[in-house]
């Protein structure tokens, strides 16, 4: 028998502890940590499937080329030189805007992204893509105006609410919070929490709801403005909280006044007015906290929908307090700001698209690099991410890696993107390395986990990722000789070690900006692992809530801290508490008074234009495409495309498209029937299954379709479906809405 050994999941952001027993180098069996503060032995099906992730046919062993239609081997010294060496050509011949990176980490580990981003600054680039940048930017956005800095998005406390929303949200499959099922089902049983459910369809959480509000699609802007309204019109708003955490109030509240809640929810919404009302009340009378998701994120009008979301909250009195919006704790925070007012950040040449939170959106990328202007994109580093199968607009990304001058992909598996790449380059997998993530929020103690290896790298050529950007770095001249002594001090322990780094620093402070890399590669050197370096090297420049936090829990708080802590993180492979943020989450806002700045001038227009008419004319789908396609459910059968092997799938949801009886009767389709689906992009034929969880007028294909595995596609990739240019203002994909008509074979 092996033995158990601790890791986590990584397939989706929560990062559930897991326990591991290995033998021969494989995965044999599989269980939730108890141990793992903040999972607590939780899992879903996913996590026990793990071994899907690492065991399968599609891994890549060794460093590949392309050469006309097929890929061969070549040694890792060759592929670095070859890259590299194109890189100067092209940096030369067409200057530093040729080039984007992509990816570099998913919701399984993100050490590679900090060297990442510093090979594209020193290329002199800030071209950088993301999935976040299809999902959250304009949450991310928004918070930047009210919470005072981008990406300082606030969580649902919702353990501690009395009154749950799950907007656009379907918890009961994707989680999104720490133990979901547990979590849903505590508010269904308990008859002092409620359960609020705002969804078009009856999606598996709606089913637990005490309340379901089945609105119209895309109709939220509406609620939400009569949310609004009816709790000043009741007089239920938080007064006291209003005047001591929240400025612009005054000049806000009059764009509420005289919008007729009654007619909006009933001509425009298709809902009770009652039922509204009740829940208007819920939200502002108990501690209530609300977990909006995709549904809102990925639709119309999402900007304007998480402003008003942040208006809702506010009025209520329901940000920082317990029970509602948390501003959570981090060791390292999502990504920078970058606000697009200041006139040095960067705008794409073709889009002139701005970043948010220093991403750029990935549907905007095709059309940066398939242009003719001289400073398009010509080169493109993907790491840790699927475009191919991931990103809008299967058809122009395929034709954009063509047209690129250097296309390289990073990644564990054969995936859709690498099979489209001039080179390929395998990275051990985040169970056969050091990692971790951001996105395991807690507050106000700040948990944290690294991640061990609990395999040997089952391709023995593979390497960490930041290890592979490294040693680009080195061979495009970026790194500056070091002295031997650097790279001794590492033997020396971490508090040595970083007392050496900080006087080489001293001494050579043109390099204090490569201090990462610096670091990744002497301190790497010692420890073995890049990413283990990288790790210190975040707790050393921890913020100063986290050290003194730190102190409070028994931490020196001298430059040992470092040493410290990481002994405990490693010892404890199952994550642990590092440290205490203040109990005042108000402290947590990044605004200068500490009080949310409610007013965003840009959006004061699009809120009074957004009216009953109006919406009501905006919402009416066209002639030729009746019907919304909600291009990707994150159901149980799928893991983003993390999971290569098709078979842990056995119901075959790839094929599928969910309708509802009703317009499957319409449509005369019959259920386990072939049906064309046809959108203004493309078609393809799926499998029809009649589902009272499909919303009338609505279908449904899961996302991560089209998976091609040992040679054989499987089922829709819809993303061939939708065009790149379905996306909003700040480049989101409106994924939860693209009209389509499906038609009998
Ligand atoms: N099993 C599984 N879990 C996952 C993932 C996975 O691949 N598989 N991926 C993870 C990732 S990266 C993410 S981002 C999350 C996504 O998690 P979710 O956002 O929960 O995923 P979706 O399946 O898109 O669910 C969105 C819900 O919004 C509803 N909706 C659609 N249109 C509207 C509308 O107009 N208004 C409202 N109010 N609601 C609407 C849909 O009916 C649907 O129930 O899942 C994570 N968890
Ligand atoms: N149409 C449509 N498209 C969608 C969505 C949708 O709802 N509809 N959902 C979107 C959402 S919310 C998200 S978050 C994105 C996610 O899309 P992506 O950013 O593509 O993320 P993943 O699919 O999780 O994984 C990306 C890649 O990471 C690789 N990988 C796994 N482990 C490692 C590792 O250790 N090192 C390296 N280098 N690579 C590794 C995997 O093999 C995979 O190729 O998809 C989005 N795409
Ligand atoms: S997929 Fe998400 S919820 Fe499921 S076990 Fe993994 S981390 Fe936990
Ligand atoms: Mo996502």
């Amino acid at each position: 028998m092996g033995d158990w050994k601790k890791t986590s999941c990584v397939l989706c952001a929560q990062n559930c502890g897991l326990e591991v027993m290995v033998e021969d180098n494989r995965i044999i069996k599989v269980r939730g940590d108890k141990d793992n503060p903040r999972s607590q032995g939780y899992t879903c099906r996913k996590g026990l499937n793990i071994a899907h992730y690492v065991h399968h046919g599609d891994r890549i062993h060794y460093p590949m080329k392309k050469v006309g239609e097929d890929y061969v081997r070549i040694t890792w010294e060759e592929a670095i030189k070859e890259i590299s060496e194109k890189i100067l050509q092209i940096k030369e011949k067409h200057g530093p805007k040729a080039f984007a990176y992509a990816g570099g980490g998913n919701v399984g580990g993100q050490m590679e992204v900090g060297i990442g981003l510093r090979l594209l600054s020193l290329l002199g680039s800030r071209y950088y893509y993301s999935s976040l940048g299809q999902e959250f930017s304009n949450v991310f956005w928004v918070d930047g105006r009210v919470a005072g800095k981008q990406g300082l998005t606030s969580m649902p406390d919702s353990h501690n609410s009395e009154t749950l929303v799950a907007w656009g949200w379907n918890g009961w499959m994707s989680h999104q919070t720490p133990r979901t099922r547990i979590l849903l089902k505590e508010f269904a049983n308990n008859p002092g929490k409620k359960l609020i459910v705002i969804d078009p369809r009856l999606s598996e959480t709606a089913k637990l709801a005490d309340i379901h509000l089945p609105l119209r699609p895309g109709s939220d802007t509406m609620l939400l403005k009569a949310f609004i309204s009816i709790i000043l019109d009741q007089g239920w708003e938080d007064k006291e909280f209003i005047s001591n955490h929240v400025n612009g109030w005054g000049e806000l509240g009059s764009l509420f006044v005289g919008f007729d809640a009654k007619r909006a929810v009933e001509e425009v919404c298709g809902l009770d007015y009652q039922d509204v009302v009740e829940v208007a009340r819920l939200l502002a009378r108990t501690k209530s906290s609300i977990h909006q998701d995709l549904g809102i994120y990925m639709n119309r009008n999402s900007t304007l929908n998480n402003y008003l979301l942040h208006i809702l909250r506010a009025i209520t009195g329901r940000f920082c307090v317990e029970g509602g919006q948390i501003f959570p704790a981090f060791l390292y925070p999502i990504g920078s700001d970058s606000d697009e007012r200041n006139p040095k950040t960067w705008r794409t040449v073709k889009t002139q698209m701005f970043p948010v939170l220093g991403v750029f959106p990935p549907a905007i990328l095709p059309e940066e690099i398939s242009n003719d202007h001289p400073e398009r994109i010509r080169a493109l580093i993907v790491s840790a991410s699927n475009p191919l199968r991931s990103w809008p607009d299967t058809l122009a990304y395929e034709k954009a890696l063509a047209d690129l001058e250097l296309s390289v992909c990073i990644d564990v598996a054969y995936t859709e993107t690498a099979r489209h790449c001039d080179y390929i380059l395998p990275s051990v997998s985040y169970l056969e390395s050091y990692d971790t993530t951001c996105f395991s929020y807690s507050y106000p103690e700040l948990y944290f986990q690294m991640r061990q290896p609990v395999l040997e790298p089952i391709s023995p050529e593979a390497k960490e990722g930041s290890a592979i950007m490294l040693e680009l770095i080195k061979a495009l001249g970026f790194m500056p000789e070091l002295p031997v002594s650097l790279y001794q001090a590492g033997e020396k322990g971490i508090t040595f070690y970083l007392k050496s780094l900080n006087g080489y620093l001293m001494e050579n402070p043109q390099y204090s900006r490569l201090a990462p890399l610096i670091l990744g590669e002497t301190l790497g050197k010692a420890l073995g692992s890049v990413n283990q370096a990288l790790i210190t090297g975040l707790l050393a420049n921890g913020s100063k809530a986290l050290k003194a936090g730190a102190v409070a829990m028994g931490y020196p708080a001298d430059i040992t801290m470092v040493e410290k802590m990481f002994k405990d993180i490693l010892g404890h492979p199952e994550g642990l508490i590092i440290s205490k943020f203040p109990r005042d989450n108000f402290q947590m806002l990044k605004t200068p008074d500490k009080k949310l700045a409610l007013v965003i001038e840009e959006l004061l227009e699009p809120l009074k234009e957004a009216t009953i008419e109006r919406e009501k004319e905006a919402l009416k789908m066209p002639e030729e495409f009746p019907l919304i396609l909600h291009a990707g459910l994150h159901i149980d059968t799928v893991a983003n495309t993390m999971i290569r092997n098709p078979h842990w799938d056995k119901e075959k949801t790839w094929e599928k498209m969910w309708v509802n009886e009703a317009d499957a009767a319409r449509l005369d389709l019959i259920d386990g029937e072939k049906a064309l689906i046809k959108t203004k992009t493309s078609s393809a034929k799926v499998l029809v299954e009649i589902s009272n969880l499909a919303a009338p007028g609505c279908v449904y294909i899961r996302h991560g379709g089209g998976l091609i595995y040992e040679g054989k596609k499987y089922g829709v990739n819809v993303n061939e479906l939708v065009s790149s240019t379905e996306r909003d203002e700040l480049g989101t994909p409106l994924h939860r809405r693209i009209p389509c008509r499906v038609e009998k074979l």
